[in-house]
């Protein structure tokens, strides 16, 4: 009985309307410049309400999002990096 009621929470957890909202997002952050640049926009990033997960990757010079697109917009995102010193943009 214990097992079954576990098995229908997770079906739950999977089905949750939250779950329905959550986009990923890559933004361009062209203005990176060192290898430290990425936490300082990853730190801005995760302050936005309804950020999931952030990976920034120096490298490739962008931002990649998880976020509740209910809780929060793209508009948001770019303004936070912005505001942190780093104008970034949706890529397509
Ligand atoms: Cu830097």
């Amino acid at each position: 009985m214990k097992k079954l009621a576990a098995v229908l929470a997770l079906g739950l957890a999977f089905t949750a309307p939250t779950w329905a909202a959550t986009k990923t997002a890559t933004l361009d952050v062209p203005g990176m410049t060192c290898a430290t640049c990425p936490i300082t926009v990853k730190k801005a990033l995760n302050k936005v309400e309804g950020v999931a997960q952030v990976e920034v990757s120096y490298e490739k010079k962008e931002a990649v999002v998880i976020f509740d697109d209910a809780k929060t917009t793209l508009k948001a995102l770019t303004e936070a990096t912005t505001n942190a010193g780093y104008p970034s943009s949706v890529k397509e």
